[in-house]
């Protein structure tokens, strides 16, 4: 095949390749039911790829730089440099081809970062629903039954957990970094976030939006149970509710 080609051969490689990527990722569009995605592998798969990326790009970058300046310096007073003469289809592949070798690398990444965000956006259907209300300094969380705490968000083991937020004052942001997951709470709107906690343990909670004087100090903790103890200290708190109410 004539050379002259190649870079039209490359863009159209681009287009597939970028179009099966897609493709691929409309299956993780509604994940609602059956398998659970697990969003915190796949944000640490794509974050070492972003980096392997940058790492490789920046690496060979640098070296041809530093190859060309040595190539290409002075060498006595007043010489003069020659533009070098290329064909126009050397021209335009010497310009095209790399172009498309790193935009068909954006593309994947694209289509990969596209695929993760659809199953942060899209909670399981058996997830959990908890109210969240931030307020400077605090994080009021309320389970369905009435129950509220104040920045400990207790939840079970082994159930997706949909925390659906506004904000009383300002806008604060949940920041939940062992989860992969942060999500901005405001007044007069309500977002969501859900994680998908697998073992018994505390995890910090901190607000990622400055909001304030004394926003360093809006934290709290997820503090992830078994299911049997999750649900005897729930059935207690809702007790104590009732009575309360009485
Ligand atoms: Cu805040």
């Amino acid at each position: 095949m004539r050379r002259r080609f190649y870079p039209l051969i490359s863009l159209l490689l681009v287009f597939v390749s970028a179009g099966i990527s897609s493709a691929k990722s409309e299956e993780g569009h509604f994940p609602t039911t059956g398998e659970i995605p697990d969003p915190v592998a796949g944000f640490n798969h794509l974050w070492r790829e972003v980096m392997i990326d940058i790492t490789v790009v920046g690496i060979l970058f640098a070296l041809v730089t530093i190859l060309l300046l040595i190539t290409y310096r002075r060498k006595r007073a007043g010489q003069e440099g020659r533009p070098v003469k290329l064909s126009t289809a050397a021209m335009f592949g010497w310009a095209i081809i790399p172009v498309f070798i790193f935009m068909a690398d954006d593309f994947y990444l694209g289509a990969k970062g596209w695929t993760l965000w659809n199953s942060y956006r899209t909670p399981p259907e058996s997830s959990y629903e908890i109210q969240l209300e931030s307020a400077m300094w605090s994080w009021k969380f309320t389970y369905p039954g009435g129950v509220e705490t104040y920045n400990e968000l207790k939840v079970p083991v082994g159930t997706p957990i949909l925390v659906r937020m506004t904000s009383s004052d300002t806008v604060h942001s949940l920041f939940i970094p062992d989860f992969k997951v942060k999500e901005d709470s405001m007044p007069g709107r309500v977002t969501y976030l859900w994680f998908h906690p697998k073992k018994v343990g505390e995890h910090l909670i901190t607000c990622a939006e400055y909001c304030g004087m004394l926003h360093s100090n809006m934290s709290g903790k997820v503090i992830a149970m078994e299911q049997g103890e999750f649900d005897s200290w729930l059935a207690s708190e809702q007790a104590a509710l009732t009575e309360g109410g009485a």
